[in-house]
């Protein structure tokens, strides 16, 4: 047996498009309350929550204006004390996003940095500008654009890897890190028991010079997992987190293996696990805008750096970031239940804590938009923007969109057929898919051939079976659309048999089916599209 949090799996919810209680179109706490029963049918014992945090949802509640309130659009912080009650009556646990690397500009402490208030004055990182009045350095930012904006009122220049309205914390300042530790307190106190910790590898910043030529984020090796970002984890868990019984995943930007050992070493005590992104872009060029061929033997090479890597992975497929993976390593379309059942094996059986997006359970897929008007998403109105600037014409430009951006993770969840959706009585704040009325939790709660009712299986499967949760990982076999691994333990091996592509491939690995998403029970000598099986053998 394990830790609770790798026994568990873990379900995330993106508020806004969740569960609408009140019909204003905005998903909210006691919506969430509300669907903590099938949360438990699924078979999830932990709730991921992306940000409820008061915030003017510059980029969606990644922009907090107050750590100790709840954003008035979700409920009250009694709704979210009774979100923790109610999610523990069954057996649930919470943890909360942890968004420390920048604050809303709305926040108090920015408002009275700006001003120059002598105990704030530091809070925020701002560098005068250069004699000619241009920016301190030549960095570019996560959202594709300048990292400094002059501000008038203090006449200086302040950092924000992200969007303008989200400037960077100073953690040279002491005062910076004992508010962060009194918040962690302030949510542990309340009951919750981790946290997902935003881009949590770019905290300090060792020093200012300029960037080395890149097409974006120039200048991140003057902030990355610097070793002073080590110790200020380290100090996170003996000053705080060692007090309570809880865990941390770290979503660590553009880390390598060698920096993710470090931030994950047991010893060292830094975070439990962490979030790469590698697997993700097996076929994509410059993080995710780019494409190019899907393989499946590139795809279980990284699987497996990453798995023998490290001792215990943070293991997803999907997040409020990324595209639906069905319609990214799946297909959407004529194999949609097939591929979503095949991914799910993928998931299930890779070694570390499973982690669900919600509507992932059912296989939403991408959105269906067609303009840029009905997206919402700051980083992708910041990308067109700038692929319109650098002439890129304009259907390429919207395929950069419909494939990439990070709206298509946040359509709201499709509950039912009914209008709206089953989400809202109201107008949601982000289109929904007009596939609701084929694809939704309604229809698919009760049908034991649909996509829900696998990840349940699947789910299941993985809980009884220590194998499965705690087994070395194998690679065996790929080629560009098949892939093999295996799970050894105590001399069981389960083995994973993947098709990736919509053709028919020979391969067979003898052995007993345990579950496949054909409903196979007897092996042959071929996989038909988008098959997946998971084979027993003694070793
Ligand atoms: O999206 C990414 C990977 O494909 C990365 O660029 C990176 O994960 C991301 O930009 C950082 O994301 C996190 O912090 C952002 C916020 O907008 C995201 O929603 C959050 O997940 C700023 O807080």
């Amino acid at each position: 047996m394990g830790k609770w949090w790798q026994e568990e799996a873990v379900y995330q919810i993106y508020p806004r498009s969740f569960q609408d209680s009140n019909g204003d179109g905005v998903g909210d706490i006691p919506g969430i309350i509300s669907r903590l029963d099938e949360i438990r049918a699924l078979g999830a014992g932990i709730i991921w929550l992306s940000p409820v945090y008061a915030s003017p949802d510059a980029d969606n509640g990644y922009d907090i204006s107050d750590y100790r309130a709840i954003n008035p659009k979700f409920g009250t912080m009694r709704d979210m004390e009774n979100l923790i009650s109610e999610a523990g009556k069954r057996g649930i646990k919470i943890i909360m996003d942890l968004v420390i690397n920048h604050t809303s500009d709305e926040h108090e402490w920015f408002k009275k940095s700006r001003a120059g208030d002598p105990d704030y004055k530091d809070y925020y990182i701002w560098k005068a500008p250069k004699p000619d009045g241009s920016p301190p350095n030549n960095w570019t930012g996560f959202f594709m654009g300048d990292v400094w904006e002059f501000d008038k009122e203090r006449g200086e220049y302040y950092l924000h890897l992200f969007d303008k309205k989200q400037p960077d914390l100073n953690y040279r300042n002491p005062k910076v890190l004992e508010e962060v530790k009194e918040i962690l307190r302030f949510w542990l106190e309340k009951g919750i028991r981790g946290f997902r910790c935003d881009v949590i590898n770019l905290l300090y910043k060792t020093s200012f010079k300029d960037g080395k030529p890149a097409i974006i984020t120039r200048g991140i090796e003057h902030y990355k997992s610097q070793r002073r970002n080590h110790e200020i984890l380290r100090e996170l868990r003996r000053d705080v987190l060692d007090k309570y019984d809880c865990f941390t995943v770290g979503e660590t930007a553009m880390v390598g293996l060698d920096e993710a050992k470090l931030l994950c070493d047991k010893e060292r005590g830094e975070l439990d696990m962490l979030f790469y992104f590698d697997h993700l872009e097996v076929d994509r060029r410059i993080a995710r805008y780019v494409p190019k061929r899907f393989s499946a033997e590139k795809l279980l090479e990284v699987l497996g750096k990453w798995q023998q890597g490290l001792e215990w992975n943070a293991v997803y497929l999907e997040n409020h970031d990324q595209p639906r993976i069905v319609s990214h390593y799946g297909d959407d379309k004529k194999y949609w239940k097939e591929s979503a059942k095949m991914l799910a094996t993928l998931l299930f059986t890779l070694r570390g804590t499973p982690f669900i997006y919600q509507g992932q359970e059912i296989g939403m897929t991408n959105f269906d938009f067609t303009s840029m008007e009905q997206l919402n998403d700051v980083e992708s109105r910041n990308i067109y923007a700038l692929a319109k600037k650098m002439r890129i014409p304009a259907a390429f430009r919207w395929e950069l969109i419909r494939t990439a951006s990070r709206d298509n993770a946040r359509t709201p969840v499709q509950w039912s057929a009914q209008t709206g959706a089953g989400f809202t009585s109201g107008t949601p704040w982000l289109g929904i898919n007009s596939n609701y009325a084929r694809i939704n939790y309604d229809a698919q709660k009760d049908d034991p051939d649909s996509v829900l009712s696998y990840y349940k299986k699947m789910l299941a499967l993985r809980a009884s079976s220590a194998t499965l949760k705690y087994g070395a990982f194998k690679p065996l076999y790929a080629d560009r659309d098949v892939m093999a691994f295996a799970r050894e333990l105590d001399g069981e091996s389960l083995i994973t048999l993947l098709n990736f592509s919509k053709k028919r491939k020979t391969a067979l690995f003898p052995g007993e089916i345990i579950i496949s998403n054909t409903g196979r029970t007897e092996q042959n000598a071929w996989l038909e599209p988008y098959e997946a099986r998971v084979i027993k053998k003694n070793l």
